[in-house]
């Protein structure tokens, strides 16, 4: 990062960055600084979920049959009425609601943008203190401005993403996004409230020497990915040098780690009871935003066999298999399940 960037604040670096798109009109700004509120917010709900009431689970599934925890529905809540009441926004998908959730009236006239979200992944991890994440995906709207939006608006590959982004809640608070022009990381000062500059254009490593993966679900997987496993653990024919292994079981969190450090973090389907899934986790809201920040620092992301951003999604809430990280291990990835 070079001197003039240190202390740069997150609105102070989009607005920047917005002077390079003279068609830009400040939606996107306005956008972006009311997700780096969000936030904020979400942090200050996290980072006190063991003193006030809202650790641990509602009682209730969402549309993906998992248990709710309290703090899903208020980050959701807190998502989808902070960006919908930007007016700039049609619609958003959320992991926490089975339908679009739309813009009111008043305030969808002009609104061309659609963010799809996860309004924090891996919080069941919450009740014994590990970080989990925030993760958004916004696109422009299929339907002509100033009409409902609709399921069909999100139903693009995430090529046409015009940027993404995550939230990370772990010793610190990280909003890092990309939307083109490389991945940037912000780091929140709670001292000021602001989120300061702490990563400029990262790249990710061309070769990594970390694998992120639940090793417990080994049997259920495809031959390819448990040969993939062995060359992981130097026991494979090709390789005899065993990789970190390092498994947080929060997706953010683990693929924040090897975008710092290299490395893979993957989430193959499984076969139980005769019948092959499509993996864990969720293309539009998951897969496709970290996809496109892993390829802005040089990476590449598959669901083993194809590049994320190609797929064309045929359900809001469609799962893929997901190999993400440094290009040499993704590309391994693809040649050992390929036998598959
Ligand atoms: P497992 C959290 O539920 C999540 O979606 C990701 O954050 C995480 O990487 C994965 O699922 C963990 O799944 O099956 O290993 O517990």
């Amino acid at each position: 990062m070079v001197a003039e960037e240190i202390g740069t604040t997150l609105s102070q670096h989009i607005i920047k960055t917005q002077k390079n798109f003279p068609q830009a009109s400040g939606r996107f700004t306005r956008i972006f600084n009311e997700l780096a509120t969000c936030g904020k917010i979400i942090s200050s709900y996290v980072r006190r979920a063991g003193i006030i009431d809202i650790a641990g689970k509602r009682g209730t599934t969402n549309i993906q049959g998992e248990e709710q925890a309290k703090l899903d529905v208020i980050a959701h809540n807190i998502f989808v009425n902070r960006i919908l009441e930007t007016g700039l926004v049609a619609g958003v998908l959320s992991e926490e609601s089975d339908d679009i959730i739309e813009a009111e009236e008043e305030y969808s006239r002009n609104a061309n943008y659609i963010i799809a979200t996860d309004p924090l992944d891996g919080s069941s991890n919450i009740d014994v203190n590990v970080s989990v994440g925030t993760v958004f995906s916004l696109l422009r709207r299929k339907s002509p401005t100033g009409e409902r939006c609709s399921k069909d608006d999100f139903l693009q590959p995430g090529s046409k993403q015009i940027a993404a982004g995550y939230i990370l809640y772990g010793s610190s608070t990280i909003f890092t996004y990309a939307s083109g022009d490389g991945v940037f990381c912000f780091t929140l000062d709670p001292t000021v409230g602001e989120y300061l500059l702490s990563h400029s254009k990262l790249r990710i490593a061309e070769e990594g020497n970390i694998y992120s993966v639940n090793e417990g679900n080994r049997k259920f997987w495809d031959q390819g990915d448990q040969q993939l496993l062995d060359y992981f653990q130097g026991n494979h024919k090709d390789n005899d040098e065993p990789y970190t292994g390092r498994y947080i079981g929060s997706l953010v969190t683990d693929v924040h780690r090897n975008l710092l450090k290299g490395g893979i973090y993957l989430y193959p389907r499984t076969t139980k009871n005769g019948k092959k899934d499509h993996g864990k986790l969720r293309l539009l809201y998951e897969a496709n935003p970290l996809a496109f920040i892993i390829e802005q620092a040089g990476g590449v992301a598959t669901d083993g066999q194809r590049r994320i951003l190609d797929i064309m999604p045929q359900d809001i809430h469609q799962r893929v298999p997901l190999y993400i990280g440094s290009k040499r291990e993704v590309d391994l990835a693809g040649k050992f399940t390929k036998v598959s």
